[in-house]
């Protein structure tokens, strides 16, 4: 059987003038999982259009697109396309659970959720002439799974090849968040056994790993077991984890020991109201300034992720949010405008508010603003997130963090990393359209190394900063 597997990009990822190098970070990881699911004798080919030009010339039996919110129209142009040329068309992903009936449009059949439990039904129906027109994930485990098809990655289009995921969903229900709806009907967060994620990261060559899951540290045993196994493996890795995991104590330090030197951290706001608006009560009354502290003491930087638009935010949040994010020595800050995703309890209330003010999926990239905000205007929301970027990235704001520094090396790191992902734009364009983004993952790891050593300043935060701000409430 011929099987084609296509991650659609959206259209700034294919951009002529610029290709931002986000969109060439991570492989398509989910899709390389689903191909684990094929007979070695099927014949399968795996494209992400964020990094190659798609052939849509060919005559697959099985077509499997990934689908984004962003990436909808795009995926649906493709999935007619193949329809009209006889192959079966399957369409899953995020967008996909958010609006089955608008997917069921374009495809044979459409999934519903995570795919490890639909994806190989499916395959059985179809190889024995019955295909369904919808399959809704019930079962949720990862024991067992097939080895994920690294050998269809084209390793050297991507930064950061060694993208994994031990993990499924989130313990927490913030309300702007897509998981959810996604892990609606089932459990909503889940591991793998710690011994086949160890397994996994053995499979990965070189150093650099990066954890793409929604909160690494959420189930604590299960995060320090692996820790623990991970120890001597000489990785260097970067991760997503909350502010509440940040200060727990032990946890940490555990994942510094065997190489955590990056880490998401989804402040989102630093306004109570706002917090208890989207529900996201694991970031209350925690101190922020500590949670950043005790990263920066044990030598991980810090990626801080701001959401801007929420209900009690004023035309003052942008400069208050980056002059924050800059007095702390934050390396480097991703901004949003606060999205309602489909699905997701935002957008029921937003929807019910009569609040929603467009429809366009490709403007849900949380860089336009496609509701009505409630304390300002649309207009100031989408220019104080563009200034945001801009003020946080200057050069001035760029040396003022690293001073917050102590000593040369953290300096010279915070320099190195912040301005290496948006000062030096047009290499990124040059190394992508010359297909050789891998060739720069030596100086990601060189400069994640703190240049070669430990740049740990192995001062702890004290145990009593430590505790008063984190408690222990769920
Ligand atoms: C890595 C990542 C990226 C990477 C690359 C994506 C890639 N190569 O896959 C980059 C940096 C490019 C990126 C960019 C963006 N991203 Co992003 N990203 C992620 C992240 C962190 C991990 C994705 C991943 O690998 N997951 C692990 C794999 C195993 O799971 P999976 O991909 O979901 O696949 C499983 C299922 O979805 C299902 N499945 C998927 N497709 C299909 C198809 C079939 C037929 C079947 C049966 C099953 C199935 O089965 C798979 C196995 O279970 C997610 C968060 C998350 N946890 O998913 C956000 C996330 C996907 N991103 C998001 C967004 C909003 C964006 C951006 C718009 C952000 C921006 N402002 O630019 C852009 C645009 C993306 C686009 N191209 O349209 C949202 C998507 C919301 C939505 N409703 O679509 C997410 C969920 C983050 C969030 N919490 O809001 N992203
Ligand atoms: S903590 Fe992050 S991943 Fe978990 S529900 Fe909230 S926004 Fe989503």
């Amino acid at each position: 059987m011929k099987v084609k597997m296509i991650l659609p990009a959206l259209t700034e990822a294919k951009s002529p003038y610029w290709r931002p190098i986000k969109y060439s970070l991570f492989p398509p990881l989910g899709l390389a999982t689903l191909a684990g699911y094929l007979n070695d004798d099927d014949d399968v080919r795996l494209q992400d259009e964020h990094v190659e030009t798609l052939d849509l010339d060919d005559e697959p039996d099985l077509v499997v697109i990934q689908v984004y919110i962003t990436s909808a129209k795009r995926s649906y142009e493709i999935a007619d396309h193949y329809r009209r040329r006889g192959a079966h068309v399957c369409l899953g992903g995020l967008h996909v659970t958010s609006l089955p009936e608008e997917a069921a449009g374009h495809a044979d059949t459409v999934f519903i959720g995570p795919g490890e439990d639909t994806w190989p039904a499916f395959l059985q129906d179809f190889r024995a002439g019955r295909p369904g027109k919808l399959y809704r994930s019930a079962i949720r485990t990862l024991d067992g799974l097939p080895s994920i098809r690294r050998d269809l990655i084209k390793r050297h289009l991507y930064l950061v090849p060694n993208s994994i995921v031990v993990s499924r969903g989130c313990p927490h229900t913030c309300d702007f968040c897509y998981k959810e709806a996604f892990f609606e009907g089932g459990r909503s967060f889940y591991t793998q056994t710690v011994d086949d994620a160890l397994r996994e990261i053995e499979r990965l060559p070189g150093r650099h790993l990066y954890f793409l899951d929604d909160h690494l540290f959420g189930n604590p045993r299960f995060a320090a077991a692996l820790f623990d196994g991970m120890k001597g493996m000489g990785r260097l890795w970067q991760a997503a984890g909350t502010v509440k995991s940040v200060l727990a104590p032990d946890l940490l330090e555990k994942a510094v020991e065997c190489g955590l030197r990056s880490l998401f951290v989804g402040f989102e706001t630093l306004n109570p109201a706002n917090l208890r608006e989207q529900h996201k009560y694991q970031n209350l009354n925690r101190d922020y300034t500590v949670a950043v502290k005790r990263l920066h003491s044990l030598g991980v930087m810090i990626n801080g992720s701001f959401v801007f638009g929420l209900d009690d935010d004023d035309d003052s949040v942008f400069d208050r949010t980056v002059e924050w994010a800059i007095e702390q020595g934050i390396e480097t800050a991703t901004f949003h405008i606060l999205t309602p995703y489909p699905g997701t309890a935002l957008y029921q209330r937003m929807a019910a508010q009569g609040r929603m003010t467009s429809d366009e999926w490709d403007l849900f990239d949380t860089r336009h603003v496609v509701f009505r905000p409630a304390r300002m205007s649309a207009e100031s929301l989408e220019a104080g997130y563009w200034r945001a970027y801009r003020d946080f990235y200057r050069w001035g704001s760029i040396f003022r963090g690293a001073w917050t520094k102590d000593h040369l090396l953290g300096r010279l790191r915070h320099i190195g990393y912040a301005g290496g992902w948006k000062k030096f734009e047009p290499l990124w364009d040059w190394v992508i359209r010359a297909k050789r983004a891998g060739s720069m993952l030596p100086a990601l790891e060189t400069i994640l190394s703190g240049f070669g050593k430990h740049s740990a300043r192995r001062e702890p935060v004290s145990t009593i900063q430590l505790s008063r701000s984190f408690q222990s409430e769920a």
